[in-house]
């Protein structure tokens, strides 16, 4: 699907691209950045992350990424749900980097909120709200200032390692730094510049998210040294290109609404 063009937000639903998460890697053999070792993390085609590394990590079997905000709460992509009310068909996997470990701890759905207002421009985030609560794996707190919408930024996922590429079994990793707005507006018109954040190798390509890696955490360290949501794995031109970054949802710009959502869910 899409392979060639710009992924939207709908894409991951939409098909092939099921899978989820994105995997960040870096796509293309041909795209690869220089082997430097101080750079970016040798991501070239993405390396495993390990079990526990990101323990908030969850897989939906839409064929997206999500991270656990609360113990029966995921926070996702807007372009992975059909929109908002109960739905039992979704079924969160976690707790595992491969998707086929027997630890895995799997829970369905009851209800998926939507962002209100998502009409496919901006505004790319949902909850899900589980069946029962997901005991004993941490969970991911959200940026709520954008005092962390810059520097270095992980991101996960089981999505494709290339474009076009096959869902992975296992977690994949990768580290992308922030593409101010000014320069991820020159690559993609359409930008929502207040609701969206950009990240990749604006030069050189290779790594990224991909098909399969929406709904996804992209995530750094805070000033404590702890884990933060900074971004929802959104869209991209293909998948690590040259000067075609990955955009996400800015999270911090959606803390209030996403807290208000989550509590209208019940926590
Ligand atoms: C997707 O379809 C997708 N390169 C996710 C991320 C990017 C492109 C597509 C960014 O899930």
């Amino acid at each position: 699907m899409n392979t060639f063009g710009k992924t939207l937000r709908r894409s991951v639903a939409a098909g092939a691209v099921a899978l989820a998460a994105f995997s960040l890697q870096p796509l293309s053999a041909q795209a690869q950045p220089a082997p430097d070792a101080s750079a970016a993390p040798p991501v070239v085609g993405g390396t495993r992350a390990e079990q526990g590394e990101f323990p908030w990590m969850v897989r939906l079997s839409m064929g997206c990424g999500g991270a656990l905000y609360s113990k029966t709460i995921v926070l996702t992509a807007a372009h992975c749900v059909d929109g908002s009310g109960p739905d039992t068909s979704i079924t969160a996997t976690a707790g595992v980097v491969d998707l086929q470990d027997s630890n895995a701890i799997k829970v369905k759905s009851t209800e998926v909120l939507q962002a209100p207002g998502y009409n496919g421009t901006g505004k790319d985030w949902a909850l899900i709200k589980l069946a029962q609560p997901i005991e004993n794996v941490p969970t991911l707190p959200i940026a709520e200032s954008n005092a962390y919408d810059k520097g270095e930024f992980g991101v996960a996922g089981w999505g494709a390692d290339k474009e076009g590429g096959n869902q992975q079994r296992y977690l994949l990793k990768a580290t992308v730094p922030f593409v101010d707005d000014g320069t991820c507006k020159g690559a993609y018109p359409d930008l929502v510049e207040g609701e969206e954040i950009c990240a990749g190798l604006m030069d050189t390509g290779g790594v990224d998210t991909c098909q399969g890696d929406s709904g996804g955490p992209m995530f750094r360290k805070d000033d404590g040294g702890a884990w933060v949501q900074v971004g929802i794995v959104s869209w991209g031109e293909g998948c690590a290109r040259p000067g075609k970054p990955g955009v996400y949802t800015e999270v911090s710009h959606f803390a209030a609404d996403i807290k208000k959502g989550a509590d209208e869910l019940g926590g």
